[in-house]
């Protein structure tokens, strides 16, 4: 029984990949020990048995084997899974490929149209580039052709420039000639020919001791030679000696007073040889249609006091024309003189010539904001105003 038992162990141990192979080779060990105890009878009849499963394959070759196998399928299945992988991704990428054919269509009909686009827009520049052009060199020869004006219109200004130069030279020339043939600036004391615009050339009395040089005498009362008791006719044409005692007339006056701005310049001496002066800045006598009204006096300044303050803005009045504002009387047939009366006023100039022993006494050439005695030497002057 023991010896069986034995036997069926060898016989188990012997299967290929039941036992380790530690087990193996102890169990070999144990096989021969067995022989060795079984002797030679058991022994005898199992051997050739247990050599010829032994003999259908080594158990370790047979182990290696099966692990290779195993190995084999793993491999196979992660080959397979793998495989399966391959095969979903070249699905997918051809997927995504149709999507991309389809959409590279797309994009080929865009860039179609796009070049089509780009073509036209492409000739319409060219057009646009060549318009341009032909406006630039259009503009190129007008401004060659302006630019030769301007050069043109340059030296004419230039030239013009002279012309106009030599003209204000002339016409200054030509200023100070009338000025000086309308007046006495720069004409010594005495008797010169002068002439305004609209009027024949005639005689005025200069003065250049007075009041400095350029006065033109308008009026001279200095020893009761000439009647001053005269019509208006008289007065306006004038009367008396341009070397003695004058009136230049108010035709005469109107005309220079309006020609050019002229102030007036009173000198008056008593007959105590003391003298003073009135002077207005801006004096200017109307026409005859105005009764020869004072239409300006200007400002007064001076030591005689401005004895004319009421003559301004009066007519002229004459012992036959009677312009005055006394209404119940006559200020030139009273004070026997033409003047710029008012009712009658303070200032006198054309009145009676008095003798020294009479000038305190009675009326005569007054100038009452000064005095009112008869003065013994009286002269009136203008001179234009630059
Ligand atoms: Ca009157």
């Amino acid at each position: 029984m023991y010896l069986y038992e034995k036997l069926i162990s060898i016989l188990l141990l012997s299967l290929p990949g039941i036992m380790s192979e530690t087990t193996e080779n102890s169990q070999l060990t144990a096989l021969k020990n067995q022989d060795e105890q079984c002797g030679s009878y058991c022994f005898g009849i199992l051997k050739p048995f247990i050599e010829k499963v032994s003999s259908l394959q080594p158990r370790k070759e047979k182990a290696k084997k099966f692990r290779e196998m195993e190995s084999l399928d793993n491999y196979c299945l992660i080959k397979e899974d793998f495989i399966d992988q391959i095969i979903h991704l070249i699905a997918f990428s051809n997927n995504i490929e149709n999507k991309w054919m389809v959409e590279l269509k797309n994009k080929d009909f865009q860039i179609l149209n796009q070049t089509v686009k780009i073509s036209s827009l492409e000739k319409r520049l060219t057009e646009k580039e060549n318009e341009m052009k032909a406006i630039e060199n259009k503009l190129i020869v007008d401004l060659k052709n302006k630019d030769s004006e301007i050069s043109n219109l340059k030296s004419q200004e230039k030239e013009n420039s002279a012309i106009i130069g030599k003209l204000r030279k002339n016409l200054t020339d030509k200023e100070n000639e009338i000025n000086n043939l309308s007046s006495c600036i720069g004409k010594e004391t005495g008797i010169h020919e002068i002439k305004l615009p609209g009027s024949s050339a005639f005689n005025v009395s200069c003065d250049t001791c007075l009041a400095g040089s350029g006065w033109t005498v308008i009026q001279r009362r200095q020893d009761g030679s000439v009647d001053f008791n005269r019509t208006m006719r008289d007065y306006r044409k004038g009367f008396g000696a341009l070397d003695g005692e004058f009136f230049i007339g108010l035709d005469k006056l109107h005309l220079l007073t309006k020609s050019r701005k002229h102030e007036l310049y009173i000198y008056m001496k008593k007959f105590n040889d003391e003298s003073r002066y009135a002077r207005y800045s801006h004096f200017f006598i109307k026409g005859e249609e105005d009764s020869f009204k004072i239409k300006s006096l200007g400002n007064y300044t001076g030591d005689a006091g401005d004895a004319m303050a009421d003559n301004l803005y009066k007519k002229f009045t004459t012992i036959d024309e009677d312009h005055d504002n006394w209404f119940t009387g006559n200020c030139a047939d009273f004070y026997a003189a033409g003047w710029w009366f008012h009712n009658c006023g303070n200032s006198r100039l054309n009145g009676k010539y008095q003798t020294a022993d009479l000038a305190a006494k009675v009326r005569g050439i007054n100038w009452i904001s000064w005095t009112l005695d008869s003065l013994k030497f009286v002269q009136m002057m203008i001179r234009p105003v630059e």
